[in-house]
C-alpha cells in the first residue's frame, strides 16, 4: 500500500491511497502528516486508517499515469547518511584524492566506525517532488544524483514508510575539502523525494529493495546503474538512533540512507538531463535537470 499526493482538477492537492492492484482511493486528508495525526488520535496506524477508508469508499476513476503527482510529504527536514555503501566509500576516496588510490582515508574510517556519517540535507522549501525541476549549481563542474532509499519518520524515530530520495551532490566541491560538505549538498532544489510513501507495515523486508538509476540526455540513456539495499553496511535502526541522539526530530522527517549507485567518474549532469530513480515497490522518481 502506497500513499501519493496529486493535483486535483480544481488545482487543490489530494491525498490518495494506491493499492497493490493499482486502484486509487481519495483520502480526506490533504497531507500525509494529517493521516499520521489521525492514526495517533485513534491509537492506530496509518495503514489501518487507510484500510478503513478504503473499505467504506469506491476507487476514483483515474489512472496513476494521468495524475499530476506532488511531493508526497512536506517533510520539515531531510537528513542524510553518507558512506553507508562500499560504492559510496570508493567514490568519495576517488574524488578526494584526484583519482589516486589511497587507503585509510577518513572515508574508510567512517565506513568502519561505530558512528555513521549523518548530515543535514534539506528543508521543505528546498525539496521538490516528482517531475519537478532539480537544479545544478553554477559553481560546480562535477554534479551527480544520489539515488537513496528514504525513511519517513515520526518524531520518535519510528519508520512510518519508505520513499525515494535524490541527494544531489557536487563531487568537486566535496572532493576539494570535506568541510565544504554543506555547499556540496545544499542549495535551492537540490533534493527530491517521491513519488509515493510505501507504508512500512506493508514491507516484508526493507533490506531487499532493488534500486535502479537511469539518466537520459536527449532521450538517450547516458548512465544506468542498479543496486540493492541488502548491500547497506548498517541497519536502519542504527542510523535512526544516531539521528535522534540529543536531537529534536519533527514528525515526517525524512532520513536518506546513503547512495548505492554512483555514475562513472567522468560523468557530470547537464541542463536538460532527465533522472529516473526506481525503487521496487515504491515507484519511479523522475526529475528534470536545470542549471
Ligand atoms: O561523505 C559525503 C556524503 C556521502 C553521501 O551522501 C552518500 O554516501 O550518499
Ligand atoms: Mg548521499
Amino acid at each position: 500500500m502506497r500513499v501519493i499526493r496529486f493535483l486535483n482538477d480544481d488545482k487543490k492537492s489530494t491525498l490518495a491511497a494506491l493499492t497493490d492492484d493499482g486502484k486509487i482511493y481519495a483520502l480526506p486528508q490533504q497531507d500525509f502528516l494529517e493521516l499520521v495525526e489521525l492514526a495517533k488520535q485513534k491509537e492506530s496506524s496509518p495503514l489501518t486508517v487507510v484500510q478503513d477508508i478504503i473499505k467504506r469508499n469506491e476507487p476514483i476513476h483515474r489512472s496513476f499515469e494521468e495524475l499530476t503527482l506532488l511531493v508526497p510529504i512536506s517533510a520539515p527536514e531531510v537528513w542524510a547518511c553518507g558512506v553507508t555503501y562500499e560504492k559510496s566509500r570508493d567514490a568519495r576516496n576517488y574524488e578526494s584524492t584526484v583519482g589516486e588510490v589511497k587507503t585509510d582515508t577518513f572515508y574508510d574510517k567512517v565506513y568502519d566506525a561505530d558512528r555513521p556519517e549523518i548530515f543535514f540535507k534539506s528543508t521543505a522549501a528546498r525539496t521538490v517532488g516528482p517531475k519537478d525541476d532539480i537544479y545544478i549549481r553554477s559553481d560546480s563542474n562535477w554534479q551527480i544524483p544520489e539515488p537513496e532509499l528514504g525513511l519517513v519518520l515520526n518524531k520518535d524515530g519510528e519508520i512510518l514508510g519508505f520513499t525515494i530520495g535524490n541527494d544531489m551532490s557536487c563531487r568537486d566541491i566535496e572532493g576539494d575539502n570535506p568541510l565544504y560538505l554543506p555547499q556540496a549538498k545544499i542549495w535551492r532544489n537540490s533534493c527530491s523525494i517521491g513519488p509515493a510513501i510505501r507504508l512500512s507495515e506493508t514491507v516484508d523486508d526493507p533490506y531487499s529493495f532493488g534500486v535502479i538509476c537511469k539518466i537520459y540526455r536527449n532521450d538517450q540513456i547516458v548512465v544506468e546503474g542498479s543496486a540493492n539495499t541488502r548491500q547497506l553496511k548498517r541497519r536502519y535502526e542504527e542510523l535512526i538512533s544516531y539521528l535522534l541522539r540529543d536531537n529534536l526530530i519533527f514528525e515526517g522527517t525524512v532520513l536518506l540512507t546513503g547512495t548505492c549507485i554512483v555514475p562513472p567518474n567522468e560523468f557530470t549532469l547537464e541542463d536538460g538531463d532527465r533522472i529516473e530513480i526506481e525503487i521496487s515497490g515504491i515507484g519511479v522518481l523522475t526529475n528534470y535537470v536545470k542549471r
